[in-house]
């Protein structure tokens, strides 16, 4: 066996079906050996590096399994880095494989050599240099075990080109991996504490990381908060692990969430969060952040507890393993609690779901969502682009199961949208995969509309043209004195005709009655579909609160004050 045979061999093993991909030079003996399986192993050829590391990653975000990418060497391996530093930054379990140029050259500058295994060094969980195809299958599992146990995160795997050629002669196989024992059971002290100050809590809210979706916790989730009425707010990682639609759902917090979810974490007595690291775009300002709250933080990485919030009673482990536990305790130990809190909060989420149907010239970005709305499907996935339209999406667009909205959160890479959806769409075949991107966004990786085409992959684009990068515009506006410092794109290009350069069908929709029957003449395409939304030039996304804010101190128009209501 030749060690590109050996690759392909742990991948089957792995169970892995679906790959992203670039060829090249260090990289032309693996592709060689994909030709004798093509019948197992789809390799979806992308256009541009980055959309093979973002298609790997939303195929992880949506199926809980990792995603697997694959560039050749120097350029190929560096255009990869955005898309693993993306999953790095939102804990998805990518393994990103990289050509590099035979061992005996490495350190020579030899073409296309590039120190990759430096480069992804701090943006990947570990990187594995194969230096010996005895070394491959053992390396490929150890790479598995390690993205997707434990706090997930991407693996990057160089292969050197000889030793995708060299024989296996003595296959090494020992997979174990020297001090990597992630905690996955809670302490169980610490959950009998946390249950006691949950039961002594007057006025408790969770907030539900994406720890949650990565963790399969969400079933443990619904149960804790139908047995105490425990309000919930999500983080852009954690929407969709609960239903928007529940009564008790805050919606997602933070500087662009919703003031009722901020307002109940500032009024609360204890704060429940879990599988989120308390990101300074959720807590704002550190030192009035849950003032009142006592704090519970339940992670799985210990380096995340106490890193920003100082916290009262820490838990380390897996959140399903803790909450099926925690749950367990409180069955015993609970009534169901006098719950003049959580009235309380269900009225406040009422008054604070705003009107969106708004009927204005140019299209109001809010009417876009809520013609949206009635289109998706409760399956149906979206990803998003980064900037406003992302806010836009995950402010008001309601999610409820679990994996069907995908953003790039911790990292906010424009250009993530497009290849998502592709990924999400090999992943999930059977559902309708939305892009709801920017128009900034969209031209960073455009060129996917050819991968989707050429492999038939069929994605419906929406794109929320404001002409301008919206988001930083809007800053623009509000903290330098409306000084616009090159953030007008205008409207090239056309994006339907960008779309019918791919032979793919493109529309231009400017009138707000337009939104619906085109968004079902996509439906009723086989193929991938972009639809171009010309929206009002100059909104913005509110309320909000500046950076480094109070997360009470929000401002911008929003139906009711939930200031007023606390
Ligand atoms: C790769 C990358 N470059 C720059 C930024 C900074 N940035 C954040 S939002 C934004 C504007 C995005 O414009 P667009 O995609 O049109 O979205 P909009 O805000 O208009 O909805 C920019 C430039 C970023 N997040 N990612
Ligand atoms: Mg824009």
């Amino acid at each position: 066996m030749l060690g590109n045979e050996a690759i392909v061999k742990a991948l089957l093993e792995e169970n892995v079906t679906h790959l992203f991909g670039f060829p090249g030079g260090s990289v032309m003996p693996l592709y060689d050996e994909f030709l004798n399986h093509t019948d197992n192993l789809r390799h979806v050829l992308v256009r541009h590096e980055q959309g093979a590391a973002h298609a790997a990653d939303a195929y992880a975000r949506v199926t809980g399994k990792a995603g697997v990418c694959l560039a050749t060497s120097g350029p190929g391996a560096t255009n990869l880095v955005t898309g693993i530093m993306t999953a790095y930054m939102d804990s998805s379990p990518v393994i990103a494989f990289g050509g590099q140029v035979p061992t005996g050259l490495i350190g020579n500058d030899a073409f296309q050599e590039t120190a990759m295994m430096g480069v992804t060094a701090l943006i990947t969980k570990h990187n594995f240099q194969i230096r010996s195809a005895n070394k491959i299958r053992s390396t490929i599992k150890k790479a598995f075990v390690l993205a997707l146990n434990g706090r997930p995160g991407p693996i990057y795997i160089e292969l050197p080109k000889d030793v995708q050629t060299s024989e296996v002669i003595n296959e090494e196989k020992d997979t174990h991996i020297a001090g990597f024992k992630p905690k996955i059971s809670g302490h169980f002290g610490q959950i009998r504490k946390a249950a006691d100050l949950i039961l002594n809590s007057e006025m408790p809210v969770i907030i539900a990381g994406g720890g949650i979706l990565w963790a399969n916790a969400c079933n443990e989730l619904n149960q804790l908060v139908e047995m105490l009425n425990i309000p919930v707010t999500t983080t852009i990682m954690g929407k969709s692990c609960f239903p928007e639609q529940h009564p008790l759902s805050l919606g997602v917090l933070g500087m662009h969430g919703r003031k009722v979810a901020n307002y109940a974490i500032a009024n609360s007595d204890l704060i429940i969060a879990i599988g989120c690291r308390f990101n300074d775009r959720i807590t704002g300002n550190l030192d009035t952040f849950a003032e009142k709250s006592k704090v519970i933080h339940i992670d799985i990485d210990s380096a995340e507890i106490g890193k920003n919030v100082p916290v009262d009673l820490p838990i380390v482990g897996d959140a399903k393993n803790v909450l099926h536990r925690l749950n367990a305790v409180l069955a015993k130990l609970a009534q169901k609690k006098d719950s003049i809190w959580a009235d309380k909060i269900k009225r406040f989420i009422k008054e604070c779901d705003c009107v969106l149907d708004i009927n204005s010239n140019p299209i109001d970005p809010r009417m876009l969502i809520f013609e949206f709305n009635k289109i998706i499907k409760e399956q149906d996935i979206v990803a998003t682009g980064v900037g406003q339209q992302q806010m836009f999406c995950t402010h008001f667009l309601k999610r409820s199961r679990p994996r069907t909205i995908i953003s790039s959160g911790g990292a906010g890479t424009m250009g993530f949208g497009l290849p998502a959806a592709l990924g999400a769409k090999v992943a999930v075949p059977n559902v309708e995969v939305y892009n709801f991107d920017g128009d900034g966004s969209f031209a960073m990786t455009m060129q996917e509309l050819g991968t989707l085409k050429e492999e038939n992959i069929k994605v419906i684009s929406i794109i929320m043209n404001n002409a301008y990068l919206g988001m930083v515009r809007q800053w623009a506006e509000l903290f330098f004195d409306k000084r616009y410092s090159a953030v007008h794109l205008k409207r090239t290009p056309d994006f339907a005709k960008v779309a019918n350069a791919y032979n793919l069908e493109g529309y231009s929709v400017s009138k707000p009655n337009e939104i619906v029957p085109t968004l079902k003449e996509a439906c009723n395409s086989d193929e991938a579909v972009v639809i171009d939304v010309h929206v009002k030039e100059e909104a913005n996304i509110l309320p909000m609160f500046a950076t480094g804010g109070n997360i009470t101190d929000m401002f911008g128009d929003c139906i009711h004050i939930p200031g007023k209501l606390f």
